[in-house]
């Protein structure tokens, strides 16, 4: 018997009914199961199917469309549960599209997981305990995502099989998620044709645009509603339409036009760049590369085909500028992809919640920009789904932003430390606090005023301040005894060119150019001064020094939260290893700092020779 794990829906602590088969079904359990354990009356609930995914909540009444009548209950009981006010008139999802992609390989392995073993894969085959499928089917839900991507975009031979003698346990697995509004996707191999004795994979060939023409009427034929293909072409040796001198538009559009009879999308990575530059090379900026590669294409897309593109230009660093890609494709339509899974941004170990970073996105790019939202998933097999218990946080705020990105990210975290652990108001106030900074905390001693990479390489967690810095992948900060970063203006690599121009106004100059982006735009000397008067290795210094005491705060600020176990103590292990973490960090920068530049530190304290 697997356990239902409590999660930001602890009213809701028993396992639904496989029975429950329809959204309307998982509905009517769920209001009932929740009113009986918060002693409050019943609404009753009404299905308006023209509503789809919206609703509209009163006390005494649950309206919505099918999947939106589910939407409208759990949004009724977090309400209700939180003490809150209901949302006055009909809501509805601003992005049609929420999607949340697993990187998980069909061995049970994650790639770039930080929770455990896949939640549905193990030993190349599609296992799953019912359980705790359904419970998560109640946290996507109720956080109100809508899309789940299965199997990693880096697609082995073995995931190629899920569109072929897989496909009747992964319309299983569909079956299992349908009834709680969410339809799956799958990550295909652009090459595989090659596998089926085609012999070419040219997207101009016709033999290949039958071969998926027939694949998607077969995969369409057992799961109706699945949700798309999501293809990484061309990126990180994975094979695509460059191999036949064709563009990723002729190579999108062919597996568009075999999924389009069927409604299905065709999501399309831009994470293109190369992946094997010399360092020596420095003509080429690895954030240059997807708008080189994607904005020539725009309005080539037929219509069923979404441009996901990476948030940053880089890859998930701690802070990037908005990736000009997003700006440029006016007639395309976009996703914009985050990544949930802490990569670069501690690993679930160290605490770092994303609204805040993502209310910042949608400051910088008008939402409409984008016609869907993905995440790359922070879920695996442990017992609480996301490693670290605050990193659940992440998956619901991650809804939550996808609904309606203008939410405000202190409510989201309020809300989900509300319904999760009911603490003491100034224990509760203490916690939204600790995850409204943690970001920032991180940010000051891993990778401060816009310089990332400078962490081990491969693994990403921990400092290495020049494990990067003589590799393959694009990604230097060039520091040595006067001066360190990379001047991406028109002047350097002309990376902020790609910008609108009034968005590249913020950049061009080092003074216009906020703090914390001011050395992935520009190579500035160790003394230059800073607006408030401190020079840059002061600032790199005190950035460092302050990072790692922001942590040894938080430590004090959790260990005065009656957190309930297994929380208080995964959360206490896992704040020694963020100390460690962050006390390595601070070390090691400044001594490498120190070693180049030779300043000391204005204010004495302790720097490693
Ligand atoms: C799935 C980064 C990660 C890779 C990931 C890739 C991507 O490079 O380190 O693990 O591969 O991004 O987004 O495709």
């Amino acid at each position: 018997m697997s356990t239902i794990r409590r999660t930001w829906l602890p009213f809701l602590n028993a396992d639904i009914p496989a029975a429950c088969d329809t959204p309307i079904k998982v509905a009517e359990y769920e209001l009932k199961l929740g009113c009986e354990n918060l002693g409050i009356k019943a609404p009753a609930l009404r299905v308006d199917p023209s509503m789809g995914e919206g609703y509209v909540l009163a006390d005494a009444a649950v309206t919505g469309g099918g999947t939106g009548a589910l939407y409208g209950v759990y949004a009724w009981l977090c309400a209700k549960a939180a003490g809150d006010s209901l949302p006055e008139g009909p809501q509805k999802p601003f992005w049609p599209l929420r999607m949340l992609d697993s990187w998980d390989n069909v061995d049970g392995f994650v790639e770039r997981g930080y929770a455990g073993r896949s939640l549905w894969f193990e030993g190349g085959e599609l296992r799953w305990d019912g359980p705790r499928i359904r419970q998560l089917g109640r946290m996507l839900a109720s956080a109100g995502v809508n899309v789940l991507s299965v199997n990693n975009v880096n697609v082995r031979a073995d995931a190629a099989r899920l569109i072929e003698d897989k496909l009747p346990d992964l319309a299983r697995l569909a079956e299992a998620f349908r009834p709680f509004g969410v339809r799956l996707m799958v990550s295909i191999e652009f090459s595989r044709p090659l596998a089926h004795g085609v012999g070419t994979a040219d997207p101009l060939d016709e033999n290949v645009g039958k071969w998926w023409k027939e694949r998607a009427d077969a995969v369409w034929a057992a799961i109706p509603d699945l949700a798309g293909f999501l293809v990484k072409a061309d990126s990180e040796h994975r094979p695509g339409p460059f191999t036949y001198g064709r563009s990723h538009s002729e190579g999108a559009n062919m597996l568009a036009r075999a999924i389009a009879p069927h409604g299905g999308v065709l999501v399309w990575r831009a994470f293109v760049y190369n992946c094997r530059q010399d360092w020596r090379d420095t003509t080429t900026d690895r954030p240059k590369a997807a708008y080189e590669t994607y904005a020539p294409l725009d309005g080539q897309f037929d219509d069923n085909v979404i441009l996901q593109v990476k948030n940053g230009p880089f890859d998930f660093q701690v802070r990037e500028p908005v990736s000009p890609t997003l700006y440029a494709m006016p007639n395309t339509r976009l996703a914009v992809e985050v990544q949930l899974a802490q990569e670069y941004t501690g690993q679930q170990i160290d605490i770092y919640a994303m609204n805040p970073m993502w209310r910042e996105l949608t400051e910088a790019l008008p939402p409409e920009r984008a016609a869907a939202v993905a995440a790359v998933s922070n879920l695996g097999r442990d017992e609480n789904y996301t490693g670290h218990p605050f990193a659940a946080a992440n998956l619901y705020g991650y809804g939550r932003w996808a609904w309606d990105p203008w939410v405000d990210p202190r409510a989201v975290l309020r809300r989900w430390a509300r319904l999760t652990y009911r603490l003491p108001e100034a224990q509760e106030d203490a916690l939204v606090e600790l995850l409204m900074n943690s970001r920032a905390v991180y940010e000051k001693y891993t990778a401060n005023l816009g310089l990332g990479w400078m962490v081990n390489p491969h693994d990403h967690y921990g400092p290495n301040p020049g494990g990067y810095e003589y590799d393959l992948w694009g990604t230097y900060h060039k520091a040595n005894r006067d001066a360190v970063g990379i001047d991406r203006t028109a002047n350097g690599t002309g990376y902020t060119l790609q910008y609108p121009p009034q968005i590249r106004e913020r950049y061009e100059t080092p003074e216009a150019c906020p703090d914390n982006l001011k050395l992935f735009f520009h190579r500035l000397r160790y003394d230059y001064r800073m607006a408030d008067g401190r020079t840059l290795i002061q600032r790199l210094y005190d950035d460092h020094f302050e990072g790692c005491a922001g942590a040894e705060a938080m430590a004090g600020v959790l260990k005065g939260l009656d957190l309930p176990e297994p929380d208080r103590t995964e959360a206490a292990q896992r704040m020694e290893a963020q100390i460690k973490n962050a006390r390595e960090w601070r070390d090691v920068l400044n001594t490498f700092f120190h070693r180049l530049s030779g300043a000391e530190d204005a204010k004495g304290r302790k720097i490693y020779d």
